[in-house]
């Protein structure tokens, strides 16, 4: 999964990024402009490494997440639209994290975290409806009978009304397959981190920034950059115990990937054998063969089955074998609604 980090120059980009992957990327407005920063982080999962302790696999494998920190192209203060390099960046990424400044900025600067978030909200707006009244000259151009040309005025009229098409009901998933070219901005999830002095920690995000969030379908996590910028460079042992100076149970990253999973409705499903232990993040509500296709098309396309344990049962108990003869290894077809921490084995035919 890819996240870009997003967010008006000097919210803590870069910081956040650092504070998140462990890096060390160059902070402050003498970044060099228009460099990209992509580091990769490892989802820690206890059930992985429970299931390494029984299989003891050549191989384990955790989730990934990559994140992409953009600097936008041009210098410019908050307000500045959104220029092409990073606006393409920012279309490829799965998901947007938006990092709003909570902290006095240099020149003294009051942070004002709500207008932040409206504002790249307005800004993502106008891109896609810029993007759509584009598409819209040309279909008419062509004359062409499509229902695409009455899809984007539907999608239109929203972005006039200030909904984010993330919020848009009533249009089917077949119909928004036909979009998915397109990759709206306001479509993407968007979790907003709000970047806060280290005093403030551990104090829950303002009520109005909070019922921004819950309004527009955000996730929202509150954290302290710089601090957590240092702290992601600690051994672990002392990580522990700034984090809990700070009066908080878990550095950043683990915040943030609750969040971001709960955000994107993300589960996992988990594969283990003597060769590799691995998690594989999904949607859910995902149908087994659909689970299949993620690891491969092949599995998908010639599934006859899965067979499926709880992770849990699988540990407790310490073998297929065992499972199977306690009733706890089912045999599952296609319907099969995939659960978070089933340790499935597909049977299928190429
Ligand atoms: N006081 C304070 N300064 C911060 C914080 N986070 C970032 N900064 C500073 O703000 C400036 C901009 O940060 P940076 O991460 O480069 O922002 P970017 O332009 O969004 O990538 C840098 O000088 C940072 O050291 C913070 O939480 N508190
Ligand atoms: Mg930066």
């Amino acid at each position: 999964m890819k996240i870009g980090l997003v967010g008006f120059p000097g919210s803590g980009k870069t910081t956040v990024f650092n504070a998140l992957t462990g890096l060390s990327a160059e902070t402050g407005f003498g970044a060099a402009r228009g460099k990209t920063n992509l580091g990769t982080v490892k989802v820690p999962d206890d059930r992985v490494k429970a299931l390494t302790g029984l299989y003891r696999p050549k191989k384990s494998t955790l989730a990934e997440i990559t994140f992409c920190d953009v600097a936008a192209a041009s210098a410019g203060s908050q307000g500045q639209s959104l220029d092409e390099t990073t606006l393409r960046a920012m279309r490829e990424v799965d998901a947007l994290c938006q990092v709003v400044r909570g902290f006095t900025g240099a020149a003294g600067e009051a942070p004002d975290p709500l207008a932040e978030a409206k504002g790249l909200e307005d800004e993502m707006n106008l891109a896609d409806l810029i993007l759509i009244e584009k598409r819209l000259e040309r279909l008419a151009k062509e004359k062409a009978k499509t229902g695409e040309a009455e899809l984007l005025g539907t999608l239109k009229a929203a972005l006039e009304a200030g909904t984010p098409l993330r919020r848009l009901d009533g249009i089917s998933p077949e119909a928004w397959g036909t979009l998915v070219g397109y990759r709206f901005l306001t479509q993407k999830p968007l979790l907003l981190v709000l970047n806060v002095p280290e005093d403030q920690a551990a104090v829950p995000a303002p009520e109005d920034l909070a019922r921004h969030a819950r309004g527009a379908g955000l996730g929202l996590v509150v954290l302290a950059g710089q601090v957590e910028m240092d702290i992601a460079q600690m051994s672990p042992e002392d990580q522990r115990e700034f984090v809990a100076s700070l009066g908080l149970a878990e550095p950043a990253i683990a915040r943030f990937i609750r969040e971001a999973y709960a955000l994107l409705d993300l589960i996992s499903f988990l594969t283990a054998g003597e060769d590799e232990c691995r998690a594989w993040p999904i949607r859910r509500g995902l149908t087994a063969p659909k689970a299949a296709g993620k690891i491969h098309s092949d599995i998908e396309r010639g599934f006859i089955r899965a067979e499926v344990a709880h992770w849990e049962d699988l540990v407790r108990l310490g073998s297929e074998a065992k499972c199977r003869e306690a009733g706890k290894l089912r045999s599952e077809g296609k319907e099969y609604v995939v659960h978070d921490g089933d340790v499935i084995n597909f049977r299928f035919n190429v």
